[in-house]
Formats: C-alpha cells, sequence, structure tokens
C-alpha cells in the first residue's frame, strides 16, 4: 500500500490534502468524535451552533477559552511539517488551531476559520488574538463595543464562501487526494474526496488510524505523525 502510494504522490503534478483533528492528536488537541472525543463530554448543539451562542455566550465562550489554552500550549507534530515540506501540495483543513501556520504551510483553506480571529458581531471586524485565557468573557470589539464570537464555522453555517470554491477548485484538479485524520463525517468538507475522483479521477489517498469509511484507492493505518513523513518524503 505504502509503495503505491509513493508512486502515485511521485507521479503526481498537483497534491491535495485535506486535514482533520486527527492530525493534531499528537499534539495534544483533542479531537471531536471517538472515545477520547470532545462530543463524549459536550453536546455539539450546545456548544458548536449559532443558536447556543445566542442562548448563552458566556458558556460557549468558556468552552473555547478552555480550548485555546489547550492548543496556545500545543507545538506541531512531525504531520504538520511533513505536509509543509512538500512543496507541490495544496493543503485544506478542517482544523481551526493554527499549527499547520506554526509548521509553515502557506495558503493554508482554512474551510472551518480559526480559532485565534476574533469576530465582532455588531461590526463584523476581524481581529486576530492569541490572549489564552482572554482577560473578560464574552471578549468586546475594540472598536465598537459589541460582542465578539470565535472565528469558527458553526453546525448550520455556511462556509467562508470564497475558501470554499478554492478548496473544491483545488480538488477538481488533483492528481491524488490525501485525506488524513479526518473521521469524514462531516460536509460539505467529506465531498471534496468524492468531488476530486469524479471530476479529476484523483488516486485518493487515506491516513488514520481506522479507515473512516471513506472511499480510498489506498488507505494507510497509523498515526499521522508517523505515516506521513514515510509518503511525503
Ligand atoms: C487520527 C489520529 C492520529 C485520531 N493520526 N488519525 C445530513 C447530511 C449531510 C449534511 C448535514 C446533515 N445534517 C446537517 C448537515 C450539515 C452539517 C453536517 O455535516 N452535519 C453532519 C455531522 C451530519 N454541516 C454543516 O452544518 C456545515 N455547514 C454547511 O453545511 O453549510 C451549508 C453549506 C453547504 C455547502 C457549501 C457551503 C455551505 C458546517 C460544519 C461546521 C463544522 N464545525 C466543527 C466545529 C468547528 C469549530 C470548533 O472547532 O469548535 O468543525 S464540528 C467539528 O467536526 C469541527 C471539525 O472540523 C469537524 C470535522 O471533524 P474531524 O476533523 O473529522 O474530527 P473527528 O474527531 O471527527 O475525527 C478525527 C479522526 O482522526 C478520526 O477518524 C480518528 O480515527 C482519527 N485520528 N488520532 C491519524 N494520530
Ligand atoms: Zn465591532
Amino acid at each position: 500500500m505504502m509503495q503505491q502510494a509513493r508512486r502515485w504522490i511521485a507521479q503526481a503534478q498537483r497534491i491535495v490534502a485535506l486535514t482533520g483533528a486527527g492530525v493534531s492528536a499528537e499534539s495534544g488537541i483533542p479531537t471531536f468524535r471517538g472515545a477520547e472525543g470532545l462530543w463524549q463530554k459536550y453536546r455539539a448543539e450546545d456548544l458548536a451552533t449559532p443558536e447556543a451562542f445566542d442562548r448563552d455566550p458566556h458558556l460557549v465562550w468558556e468552552w473555547y477559552d478552555w480550548r485555546r489554552q489547550i492548543i496556545a500550549k500545543a507545538s506541531p507534530n512531525a504531520s504538520h511539517l511533513a505536509l509543509a515540506a512538500c512543496q507541490k501540495l495544496i493543503l485544506i483543513t478542517q482544523n481551526v488551531d493554527g499549527l499547520h501556520d506554526l509548521a509553515g504551510s502557506r495558503d493554508i483553506l482554512k474551510i472551518h476559520g480559526d480559532i485565534w480571529t476574533l469576530r465582532c458581531l455588531d461590526c463584523a471586524t476581524e481581529t486576530v488574538d492569541r490572549t489564552a485565557p482572554l482577560a473578560t468573557l464574552p471578549p468586546v470589539c475594540a472598536k465598537c463595543g459589541g460582542m465578539l464570537r470565535p472565528g469558527v464555522v458553526w453546525f448550520g453555517e455556511d462556509l467562508p464562501v470564497g475558501i470554499w470554491q478554492q478548496a473544491q477548485q483545488a480538488a477538481m484538479q488533483a492528481d491524488v487526494f490525501l485525506i488524513i485524520g479526518t473521521s469524514a463525517q462531516v460536509y460539505p468538507a467529506a465531498s471534496l474526496a468524492p468531488l476530486a475522483r469524479r471530476a479529476a479521477n484523483a488516486k485518493i489517498i487515506e491516513v488514520n488510524i481506522a479507515p473512516s469509511g471513506a472511499s480510498a484507492d489506498a488507505f494507510l493505518e497509523g498515526k499521522a505523525g508517523e505515516v506521513l513523513p514515510l509518503l511525503l518524503s
């Protein structure tokens, strides 16, 4: 499997990768689904929807402030570094943690936003603030005093339009499409690999500790931080 996958990578002009929470697991950041996942302890509907934020912004902010503190202590692992070192790769991530940036990847298509970006509900101003914990919850806008929200995409919200279009465009031109550390259950992100196969006849390579159920041409079982350096070197 690994030899075949390495051949496809070597022959490819355009490689596109979609990453999920699994690539940051080895950096100590909890995933969402699975036995140790955040959704075991917390209900997505209570924390990751616009309705939840309207109902109780303080509660939602406490959860994000806690996660920001965990992420602030984390460093990129071998999987982030291997992806950053691959020149011909376009990176699409569902992760909001910013570890791909810290590893040195450029032009990352962050389809679910960024936990370090704060957006004003009143004037829509976006600021980057890496303070963790934040001084006051909910934080307020320096410009207009309005309430700030995390710059992430919640269930029921649209993905950032331009970024999503670029992600689809990249998928439609991929020779190889990598799905790494994602349960491939959240849409529309999970539609990108099928799109790459349909539109570009791309080879799909999945890297995960257990198959997600996504249809792949090669499944490489293992931790992303161990498999990717072998696959992409
Ligand atoms: C390892 C590893 C290691 C562990 N190495 N691997 C019914 C059908 C279809 C769609 C819908 C539906 N009902 C509702 C919807 C829509 C909804 C949706 O998809 N729901 C599904 C759950 C059914 N989607 C939306 O609402 C989206 N918006 C939308 O659709 O708008 C309309 C639109 C359509 C088309 C274009 C534009 C707009 C928005 C989704 C937003 C998701 N938001 C979250 C929270 C972000 C903020 C935050 O972080 O708090 O995003 S939810 C959460 O899930 C987060 C993640 O990015 C996302 C995906 O999770 P991911 O990354 O896959 O993590 P896990 O934990 O699920 O999986 C980890 C994997 O790693 C596992 O497989 C492990 O095995 C593996 N692993 N260690 C390698 N070391
Ligand atoms: Zn404002």
